[in-house]
């Protein structure tokens, strides 16, 4: 062989060796080269995927499974969810950027309103006139709306405003769920009447008449025994978007802007009215809020609030004793990192029986790149000292496009929770986009972004559309986007996530409500050996009940689950902390019910129930796959 040949040969071999290292460096550590063996072309596509970078190929549901141990498959029109979300049409001084002042509404929430074990769903709609939904779940896959014959599809009526919202919660203790609706109008209640209909409790309720919200949860922020609400204004209260007298009703600043509406704390004062205690507790932001939702995370026995601002920092409000909130978000990165929050849910995503909390914000690359937030505790603080730590970057969930609702769950019952993030702004015309103009706006003087007539038409265009969904893996303290290879395809624009165990057999589905888009249900497929285990809470609290602290609201909001369990990769044990909520996400809520994911060969050593009265319940070695309902002792 001539020389040069051999040189050349041998070069290409050493080349060869090199590109081989740099694939296997970038391929997960369980990647599984057999499947070369069973099929070259598919081990070459899978390669190929992981190279490519976070969001690998659409897979097939046997290879997703086998990869994931999960698979979802879109199937509202098979289920008989047949919904499309309706945008409102404010006054015609907006005409011009109409895309951007009407693009909320889209919502969902879950709850089992008729108490028959089957998770029922909520969505509302916000063109005017529209009617909303309550699809009751039959029980064989397919769900029906009753919305109308039960009394609460017809709520977007001329003069009283749009749905953006909503939360179920027991406020008189009675053992059903009621329903709190926020709106661009007058916020709205419903007593539940046994799940047989529902009574419209409004103005006995004492509510305030008429708050341009996008978000509102059910806290007892005094362990009273009796649900709070707190129902956090976007636009300023006073302004009647269908009648406006000026267009000055834009905010202020793309980044400080403190011209929002404001907050309402409703104090339940357990005889079916609530009283303003708003400013009592000190509590005056006039943020632009997007998401509220509530949480143990400064240390004390009382819940605390975390507040999600657009055009803005967050918020963090520790509660003390049920008396007086106080911001400390101010104290740290939280209060000096301007974003468009859009987002507030929780989860202990380390397994280390702390939460960390995850806000969406936008993320355009050569546009505008802001990042979402993983906010994780830092250790050895807390109360009034409580220090948070962006985790986003390093763990691999910064980038998610102009992103909107995200909720945590373990998506495939490996005992770590994932994290699905919808998102996608304003999809319309195929031409230009609008980020051009978006700039000049946001990068005026503060006279000029106020006021509506400077902002450039939009003149059809589109602003971040069409976007790819994330589906974010927890592979034990590192993410991965692996939306489109588990099955979420849409490109909708994405508002509300809601994650519900639809079926009950101990996986979480997702549901999805767009903007002028469906309603997606991603039914879920976990692998068998994969193990789990629900708690379904019910407090003590009974109607007639004194509200004097000894016992839980009926709801269990608030209270805390510790599971403390091992599994074949965690032989040593793990504790991961839940808790029951109130509504939170974006415009959404999860099932009320815990679902933990347990991973292969589990055991529970046992769950500690931190219920809201202040007792303290331990449950040894509850069974695997099971749903444990579970009541607040009162011995
Ligand atoms: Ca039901
Ligand atoms: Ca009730
Ligand atoms: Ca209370
Ligand atoms: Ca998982």
């Amino acid at each position: 062989m001539p020389y040069l040949v051999k040189q050349v040969l041998v070069s290409l071999f050493f080349a060869g060796l090199l590109g081989a290292v740099v694939v296997l460096n970038r391929l997960p550590p369980d990647f599984d080269f057999s499947i070369f063996l069973r099929n070259p072309y598919r081990g070459t596509i899978a390669v190929l995927s992981y190279l490519r970078g976070p969001s690998p190929e659409t897979l097939d549901e046997q290879e997703a499974l086998r990869r994931y141990g999960f698979f979802l498959r879109e199937e509202s029109k098979k289920a008989g969810i047949d919904f499309t979300h309706q945008t409102p049409t404010l006054d015609p001084k907006l005409a011009h950027i109409m895309p951007i002042t009407a693009s909320m509404g889209a919502a969902v929430s879950v709850c089992d309103f008729n108490r028959d074990g089957l998770l029922d769903i909520y969505v509302v709609n916000s063109g005017e006139g529209s009617k909303n939904r309550l699809y009751r779940n039959n029980g064989d896959g397919t769900f029906t709306d009753v919305a109308e014959e039960m009394g609460v599809a017809d709520l977007n009526r001329d003069g009283t405003g749009v749905c953006m919202g909503a939360v179920w919660g027991d406020f008189d203790n009675d053992g059903y769920e009621d329903l709190f609706v926020y709106k661009w109008g007058r916020p709205e209640l419903f007593h539940n009447d046994q799940g047989k209909g529902f009574t419209r409790v409004t103005e006995k309720a004492n509510l305030p008449k008429w708050v341009n919200a996008n978000s509102a949860v059910w806290v007892d922020f005094d362990n009273d025994g009796h649900l709070d609400l707190f129902l956090a204004g976007y636009w300023d209260e006073k302004l009647d978007l269908w009648h406006l007298a000026d267009t000055k009703v834009m905010p202020e600043s793309f980044e400080y802007a403190k011209n929002g509406g404001r907050k309402y704390l409703l104090r339940n004062k357990g005889d079916g009215t609530f009283e303003d205690v708003t400013e009592k507790v000190g509590i005056s932001s006039r943020r632009w809020t997007l998401a509220v939702a509530a949480a143990h995370l400064c240390g004390s026995d009382y819940p605390d609030l975390f507040l999600a601002n657009d055009y803005g920092v967050s918020e963090v409000y520790c509660n003390r004793g049920g008396k007086e909130f106080v911001e400390i978000g101010k104290n740290g990165p939280i209060g000096t990192n301007p974003k468009s929050g859009m987002n507030a849910s929780f989860g202990d995503v380390f397994n280390r029986g702390r939460l960390a909390v995850y806000v969406s914000n936008i993320t355009e690359p050569r546009n505008l790149v802001q990042g979402n937030n993983l906010w994780v505790p830092k250790a050895g603080t807390s109360g009034d000292r409580l220090q948070f730590v962006n985790q986003a970057g390093a763990l691999g969930v910064e980038r998610g496009g102009w992103s909107w609702g995200a909720q945590f769950g373990d998506l495939n019952n490996d005992g770590q929770l994932d994290i699905y993030l919808t998102n996608g702004y304003i999809t319309a015309g195929d031409g230009d986009d609008y980020w051009y103009d978006y700039g000049l706006i946001a990068g005026a003087l503060k006279e000029l972004i106020v006021d509506a007539k400077n902002w450039p038409p939009m003149k059809g265009r589109s602003l971040s559309g069409r976007q790819t969904k994330c589906l974010f893996w927890n592979r034990g303290g590192k993410f991965e986007d692996i939306a489109r290879a588990v099955g979420v395809t849409d490109v909708f624009d994405g508002r509300a996530v809601a994650l519900a165990d639809l079926g009950n057999h101990g996986v979480l589905d997702v549901l999805v409500a767009n903007q002028k888009g469906p309603l997606l249900l991603y039914r879920n497929k976990v692998v068998p050996e994969n193990q789990w285990a629900e708690f379904e809470l019910e407090g003590a609290m009974r109607p007639g009940d004194a509200g004097d602290g000894k016992k839980s609201n009926r709801s269990a909001i608030g209270a805390r689950v510790h599971l403390y369990w091992k599994n074949e990769a965690h032989p040593e044990g793990q504790e991961q902390v839940q808790e029951v909520s109130g509504g939170c996400g974006y415009a959404a809520q999860n099932m009320r019910r815990l679902h933990f994911g347990l991973g292969r060969k589990a055991e529970i050593e046992k769950v500690v129930i931190r219920w809201p009265s202040g007792r303290t319940q331990t449950i040894a070695a509850p069974k695997v796959n099971t749903l444990h309902a579970i009541k607040e002792p009162t011995e």
